[in-house]
Parts: structure tokens; sequence; C-alpha cells
């Protein structure tokens, strides 16, 4: 998997494949991210990417030349058509369905903007998809990439120390993860769930799910919504319900 990134604070970028799995996934070279600055693609001795923007009002907006050199650039320095894609609070919305389709192909191209934007015909003639990662601005797209280099990084087969773990992900089954414990046993009176202590795997598994069930149905309704319960899953979430309930009393 390549991923190259288009931004104009690399450095910020760079710190994603320094650490922990995504650094991992370099080193094996299950990963490669390249970083590309625009303003080595100026012409001008200032080195301009930003300009003013028409119709008035106040801030910048980023040049189209500058970027439409440096992606002509990256597009040239790969052998494959990977897709390009823009962060933006403007975009769709990022889901792990999307991750796990990007995780199947050979990479991508993302774009990290500045100031206020980008150039619209820039998008309309370089840019495949425009994906946000949450409702918030920021004050760069160099953050939302490195989220999805990291959320790529991390599904890719031989990332993780334990193979299983990207399996068990939150979100895989559609659902929230359940509550995690370890030691110790007593902590500021609070107990370990006692069920965790009895080595018994099935009702282990059992308890995992009717908890992953009972929070997805406490935080995320439209998660629930969507997904669907079998009706095994309905007997496990009734099971949560009544044992909230019962610890009310
Ligand atoms: C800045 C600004 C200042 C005054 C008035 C309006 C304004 N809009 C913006 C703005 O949206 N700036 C963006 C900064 C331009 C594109 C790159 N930046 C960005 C990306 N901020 N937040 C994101 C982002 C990307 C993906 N998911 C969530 C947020």
């Amino acid at each position: 998997m390549r991923i190259d990134v288009v931004a104009l604070f690399p450095e910020l970028v760079q710190a994603v494949y320094r650490s922990g799995i995504t650094g991992r996934a370099c080193e094996r070279g299950l990963l490669q991210v390249r970083t590309w600055n625009p303003r080595d693609y100026t012409s001008d001795v200032h080195r301009t990417v930003d300009d003013r923007p028409y119709g008035g009002g106040p801030g910048m907006v980023m040049k189209p030349e500058p970027l439409a050199k440096v992606i002509d650039a990256v597009l040239a320095d790969r052998e494959d058509r990977p897709e390009v894609v823009y962060l933006s609070p403007q975009g769709r919305m990022l889901q792990h369905q999307q991750v796990m389709q990007w995780v199947q192909g050979s990479g991508l191209v993302l774009l990290a903007g500045r100031y206020e934007g980008v150039d619209e015909r820039l998008l309309q003639s370089r840019v495949d998809t425009e994906i946000s990662i949450g409702d918030y601005v920021l004050s760069g797209g160099e953050i939302p990439a490195m989220v999805v280099v990291d959320a790529i990084a991390r599904q890719l087969p031989g990332a993780l120390g334990n193979a299983d773990s990207a399996a068990q992900d939150s979100y895989v089954d559609g659902l929230l993860d359940c509550p995690h414990y370890t030691r110790p046993e007593v902590f500021e009176n609070r107990l370990v769930p006692s069920v965790l202590l009895t080595g018994h795997h099935q009702q282990i598994a059992r308890w995992r799910k009717s908890s992953a069930l009972g929070r997805t149905y406490e935080r995320r309704q439209d998660l629930l919504a969507a997904r669907g319960l079998s009706a095994e899953e309905k007997i496990l979430l009734n099971e949560y319900i009544e044992e909230q309930t019962e610890s009310m009393k």
C-alpha cells in the first residue's frame, strides 16, 4: 500500500509513520507514506500557494496551479491510478466500510488543505472523493489525512501484533466495543464483572456481545437501526437491559 500526502505542513504528517502501528507497518514495508509540498511546485520567488478570494471576504484560498502540478507529479511517480481524496468538512463522513474498501486497493493520494480551502476548479479537475472525519473545523487537512493513514494502516495484513485484534475491532460488527478490564480486581471499590473472572469462555463471549449491544443501544441508536438485530441478539440486548434495570433497584 502506498499513500502520498500533499500538504503544506509535511512534518506534521510525517509524525504518523514515526511511531506505533503505522510506524511498524512502514518499517515492515506494508505501507509506504510519502509527503509532497505544493510550495515546491511554485514558480515565483515568494513560492506563493495562496491568494485572496474572488468576491472578497476574510482569509486566503489555495491557488490551483501549484496543487495541479504537485498532484500530477505524484501521479506520474506512480504506476497505478490511485483515488485522489480531499479532506474537508464538506466531504462525505468517513466510515469503516470506506476504510476497508481502500485497504483492498493499491493506495491513495490525500490532499490536505489549509487556509479557507482550495480553489473549487482544482477539486473538480483533480479530486475523486471529498471526505470528512467529523463535523468540526480544524486549521488544516493534515490531521484528518493522518487519521485516514492510521485507519488504513491498522487494517493491513501483518500490521498488528495480534493478528486477530483488527477483526474484533469496534465497528467491524456494526456495534460499539464492549468494556475492557485489567488488573487489579478491585479499583476504588469498583469490581471487575464477575463473569470475566470465571474462565468460562462461552459465558464471557455472551457477556461481551450483550454489553456491546447494550452500549450501542444506549449511545448509538442510529447504528442499531442501520444494522438490525437477529433474534438471538434481541434476547442478548433484553438481558442487558434487564440487568441494568435490576442494578438500579
Ligand atoms: C476556515 C474558515 C475561516 C473563516 C471562515 C470560514 C472558514 N472555513 C474554513 C475552513 O473550512 N478551512 C478548512 C481548513 C479548509 C480545508 C482544510 N481545513 C480543514 C479541513 N479544516 N478542517 C478540515 C477537516 C477535514 C476533514 N474532516 C474534518 C475537518
